[in-house]
């Protein structure tokens, strides 16, 4: 039987991050120096394979300092931590080796000068993701307010509009952030903050990759992990960038082929810590149901590279 053609919009930039990289490489270098177990204090980006492969070479994940043993190293995740829990490593005198993303540790250090200038913080975030909760952990307990959308910026109650100033965090909607920045601004026209927002490089290319295919595509599959802030992002641009069949799979296994009968296109992307392997398998998988030809839509070139300490050591 001959296969249906299918054009499949593959969206570049896509995948891997500088920052996931280098989270990985670390959990890797510590188990080549230390050997297993290596402890992990929350997945070290958010993807289950990354994970699972990790575990097999000897990584423990866990969420909590608590549940790991003083004798044994521990890594943060590429999210960042509160101030508090290296703060605890150290006074347990603790092996540890920070894998926060260095575009997330500059937020941290933004949050933490504003402070030291007398402004009261206020953080363009979701709640409960590990990444809000490291950047409010920088500062004192209620020195960050936490707002989500537009609506929350009319209702925030600050202590003097005078002294205030904004964060974001890394992996938010470019389009919707612009609008809770001039939220913002309209109401504290003296709020001090980046120039745009703190979003990564790595966020926005790839909402504008994804931006960039949606409208020619009849479906559009994001892989990435449904706790990946930046995945799910990206779902929702290709959404409002004009497919609304647009979905998040974690792998093949995840595809509804039912849900895709007829289509003529279908674009793929992927989250910043989602590896090429499973979009590779994706791919496959769809050439097992259709002629397919691949269309690549470049929309940016990323060269980013992060540093990983070349000797992990205890930290002073
Ligand atoms: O922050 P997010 O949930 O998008 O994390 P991730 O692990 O999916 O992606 C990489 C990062 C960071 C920080
Ligand atoms: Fe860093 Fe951005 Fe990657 Fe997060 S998505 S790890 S902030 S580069």
């Amino acid at each position: 039987m001959t296969k249906p053609p299918l054009t499949l919009y593959l969206a570049a930039p896509r995948g891997f991050c500088a920052g996931v990289d280098r989270a990985i490489k670390i959990v890797e270098m510590a188990l080549q120096k230390w050997g297993a177990p290596v402890y992990v204090r929350h997945e070290i980006v958010h993807n289950k394979f990354v994970v699972d492969s990790l575990r097999d070479q000897g990584a423990v994940f866990v969420e909590e300092l608590d549940d790991c043993p003083v004798d044994r190293p521990v890594i943060f995740s590429a999210h960042g931590v509160p101030k508090a829990i290296p703060a605890e490593a150290a006074r347990r005198e603790m092996v540890y080796v920070d894998a926060t993303c260095p575009l997330v540790s500059k937020v941290h250090i933004e949050a933490a000068r504003h402070h030291e200038n007398g402004l009261q913080m206020i953080m363009i975030g979701h709640a409960g993701h590990p990444e809000t909760i490291g950047t409010m952990g920088q500062l004192p307990e209620g020195e960050v307010l936490l707002v989500e959308t537009v609506e929350d910026v009319a209702h925030v109650e600050v202590r003097d509009p005078q002294q205030l100033a904004f964060v974001t965090q890394t992996t938010l909607s470019v389009d919707d952030t612009i609008d809770i920045v001039a939220a913002l601004r309209d109401r504290f026209p003296a709020i001090v903050g980046p120039h745009k927002e703190d979003i990564c490089y790595a966020t926005t290319n790839r909402q504008e990759a994804v931006k960039a295919i949606a409208p020619d595509c009849d479906a559009l599959l994001v892989v990435g992990a449904p706790n990946s802030s930046n995945s799910r992002r990206l779902v929702e641009v290709a959404r409002k960038a004009g497919c609304p069949y647009s979905q998040l799979v974690m792998r093949a296994e995840n595809i509804d082929w039912r849900a895709l009968e007829g289509i003529a296109s279908i674009g793929v992307t992927a989250g910043a810590s989602a590896p090429e392997v499973l979009i590779d398998e994706v791919i496959d998988a769809f050439r097992a149901r259709w002629d397919v030809t691949v269309k690549l839509v470049e929309t940016a070139q990323e060269n980013v590279e992060f540093k990983v300490p070349r000797v992990l050591r205890i930290p002073a």
